[in-house]
């Protein structure tokens, strides 16, 4: 790479990584320079991210990234040898929505920072609807309704009389953390800040019934900072670590599916009327289209869809989906058990396997967080009636099938929504690889799938810091951009009848 570098550190729910990107030949480059994992930590009754030993791993993946463009600096070569040598003008930090850290007043982070997934959430929604009602909630912050949210993390933290709560002065979601780890300025990036269920998605401010009905002071939340927005530079104590000198930190759309949303490679901008929809496809799917403006109705709320808050004021109108989670879990049980198939492995064992020999919704409660997923999806069978699974390519094929019946169902509701007609489903991320799910939605969604970019969330936070520092100046020009720079595959609805019947098996279960 040679030219303007923005690094991109992307966070998700299993991995990490740090990535450089610029521009070769009027297209988008990126260059993984350090790849880690991220897993939840169980300690007593719950469930935690290791944040500092995250930290450490960006550190890491940040000074080998300086560490590779210096040497290009010292050895021009390569494709780029013409050009300008490279030189890093931005760093920006992309993550999963709703978990936060508090800081105190001494701006000391309180505790660790729990997982979403920490057992202590279950029945918060029930608790917060004592103070103030589901219809309220919704009519005020336009978001579904998840255990998850940060709201009801909150809600829970007060109701265990939490130190840490006790002791907040800031408030930060998991990237805003980073951002201030590396800048030392504590900001709350508005994409993130939408997935807090405490944000109007009318005005993108705060919402004041919801902070004072919770008893949540309202300093510890500062006025959302747009997506693009240069909030400092790397501080000097990082900038010995890293040897980011001076780079400014240009906050990305914090939120990864507000990324990968952004980097999807269809036409035009917050349509009116979409025609295209996407799902961000990774440890959870996240189904919806990309409007102007926010759709906080009954039918949005009967059908518990959420407004989240996307790029240069636009709304994600989508519904999170269990995602390849159920068949990640499968393959961490197989691993406790001493197996471990490799992810192509469980694909062609998939493909292989005899069709709905089992119906699971992958949106099961049971299935957020159980100890042991095979034995959960095992009992859940049982639960429904259905002969439990005695082979491991059923376990396989059921979790790839039940994403398919799930995006069949989101799909009607999108449209029942919208009052339009999808023609198109972009799959971005990591999911767009597995070809067996990209034909299986094909089908059961009788529409025409296009596949890609894979790195979606990556490419988001890189053509945000682009548009942050006025190298790109409209989401459309990013989206042209990605479109020259990355491939994409396309599926046509091929065996479409087979799917109606276990379609409606499957809302029989649900
Ligand atoms: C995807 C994602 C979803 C959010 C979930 C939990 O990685 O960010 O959008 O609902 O994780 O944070």
């Amino acid at each position: 790479l040679g030219g303007a570098i923005h690094l991109a550190v992307d966070l998700g729910a299993s991995s990490g990584r740090v990535i450089a990107a610029g521009l070769d030949n009027g297209k988008i480059r990126l260059a993984e320079i350090w790849r880690f994992e991220n897993t939840p930590v169980r300690m007593n009754d719950g469930l935690y991210w290791n944040h500092l030993g995250l930290w450490h791993e960006i550190v890491h993946g940040l000074r080998l990234a300086v560490d590779q463009v210096e040497s290009a600096q010292r050895n021009p070569g390569g494709s780029n040898q013409n050009g300008p040598g490279p030189r890093i003008v931005s760093v920006g930090v992309d993550t999963w929505g709703v978990d936060f850290g508090l800081l105190d007043e001494n701006d000391e982070i309180l505790g660790p920072v729990r997982c979403y997934r920490d057992p202590r959430n279950v029945g918060m929604l029930a608790e917060a609807t004592q103070t103030i009602s589901r219809d309220e909630i919704f009519a005020e912050t336009g978001l579904q309704f998840m255990e998850i949210n940060s709201l009801y993390q909150l809600i829970a933290a007060r109701k265990h009389n939490d130190v840490p709560l006790r002791h907040a002065k800031s408030f930060l979601m998991i990237a805003d953390l980073f951002h201030w780890m590396l800048s030392g300025v504590k900001s709350i990036e508005a994409s993130n800040a939408s997935t807090t269920q405490m944000l109007s998605p009318q005005t993108g401010q705060w919402s004041t019934k919801i902070l004072d009905a919770f008893e949540l002071p309202h300093e510890w939340f500062p006025e959302p900072t747009p997506a693009g927005t240069s909030i400092g530079v790397v501080q000097p104590s990082v900038a010995a670590l890293t040897g980011l000198h001076d780079v400014p930190v240009v906050v990305p759309a914090t939120h990864d599916t507000a990324s990968a949303v952004l980097s999807v490679p269809a036409e035009g901008f917050a349509p009116a009327a979409p025609d295209w929809c996407y799902i961000s496809s990774g440890t959870w799917s996240l189904m919806g289209v990309e409007l102007p403006k926010p759709k906080v109705n009954s039918l949005c709320a009967e059908l518990n869809f959420t407004n989240e808050g996307g790029v240069h004021g636009s709304t994600r109108l989508l519904k999170n989906i269990g995602g390849l989670w159920v068949f990640q879990q499968i393959r961490a049980a197989l691993q406790r058990r001493g197996d471990a198939p490799s992810w192509a492995e469980m694909v062609s064992a998939a493909e292989a396997a005899p069709p709905f020999a089992l119906i699971l919704n992958p949106d099961d409660p049971s299935l957020l967080a159980p100890p042991d997923m095979i034995d959960e999806i095992c009992a859940l069978a049982g639960r429904t009636g259905q002969d439990v699974p005695t082979n491991n390519a059923v376990l396989f094929r059921a979790a790839l099938e039940g994403l398919a019946l799930r995006y069949r169902i989101t799909l009607e509701n999108l449209e029942r929504l919208t009052e339009s007609s999808i023609k198109t489903i972009h799959i971005v991320g990591g999911g767009s690889l597995n070809e067996l799910l990209c034909q299986m939605t094909a089908d059961a969604c009788n529409r025409t799938v296009v596949a890609g970019p894979v790195e979606a969330t990556a490419i988001g936070n890189v053509v945000m810091q682009m548009i942050g520092v006025g190298k790109l100046h409209s989401i459309d020009e990013a989206r042209q951009l990605v479109r020259d720079s990355f491939p994409t595959r396309t599926y046509r609805p091929q065996n479409t009848a087979v799917w109606e019947a276990p379609a409606k098996r499957f809302i029989e279960f649900s």
